[in-house]
């Protein structure tokens, strides 16, 4: 049968038995990127999907495609949808899919307070602590990446606080998009050698939201396992 934008986000919670096809939602992706975070959270949805990798130096993907032609701004993740659509920026992607499948409860309900804190969540993830990561990812002084380092764990420092009330998760006790990409731009720290010793709950966080098997599937087919 021929996937659909419905079943395809279902997969694995529908009794149907889906086949991968040429309209099967494809994500773009660099190991380890901010993608990882689509990534997972297409795992914990059970979606149906298929996965490219992207050589954003060479602006190329592993099936010869200029990657521009699916991205024009040149970065991952970009997502089609079995409808051809190409979705970008990380948190779109994030809210898009969740929506798809609200009985997965990986977003509250549109227009809902608990939406906006989300919202919240991502937005500071997306234009303060992953930025603040930039440095590393540049041909950048010791100074500039010393600078950068203050930064990062003055905005780790927020997330600390954020969980300061014993909740496992951003939003409380139940994981959501949000927590999908705050752990991936946290667990940079470790590439970047930024030590987050000093925020015990981050440390206690980022090990319980790694043993999630959606969490182990994304890294494993990245090959970050
Ligand atoms: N505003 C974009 C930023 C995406 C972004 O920064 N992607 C990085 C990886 S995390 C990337 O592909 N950079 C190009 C490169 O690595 O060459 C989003 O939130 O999706």
């Amino acid at each position: 049968m021929v996937t659909t934008s419905h079943t395809s986000l279902v997969g694995a919670h529908s009794p149907q038995t889906l086949k991968r096809t040429e309209s099967t939602m494809k994500l773009f992706y660099k190991p380890g990127a901010c993608s990882l975070a689509s990534h997972i959270t297409l795992h914990e949805l059970g979606a149906t999907f298929d996965l490219e990798r992207v050589n954003t130096d060479e602006q190329t993907t592993e099936s010869g495609t200029d990657y521009r032609t699916i991205n024009a701004k040149g970065y991952v993740p970009a997502l089609r949808l079995d409808s051809g659509d190409i979705l970008t920026e990380g948190a779109a992607i994030l809210q898009y899919i969740a929506d798809q499948n609200p009985a997965a409860k990986l977003a509250p309900a549109a227009g809902t307070l608990a939406r906006a804190h989300l919202q919240s969540h991502l937005n500071y993830v997306a234009s303060e602590l992953h930025k603040a990561f930039s440095p590393f990812f540049a041909n950048s002084t010791d100074a500039e990446k010393e600078a950068a380092e203050k930064n990062v764990k003055r905005r780790i420092a927020h997330f600390e606080e954020v969980l300061s009330d014993g909740r496992d998760f951003l939003l409380g006790d139940t994981f959501s998009v949000a927590d999908a990409y705050f752990f991936v731009v946290a667990s940079w720290s470790r590439p970047t050698g930024i030590d987050l010793s000093a925020f015990p709950r981050i440390g206690a966080y980022l090990e319980r939201v790694a043993k999630r098997p959606a969490v182990q599937k994304a890294l494993a087919a990245e090959g970050l396992s």
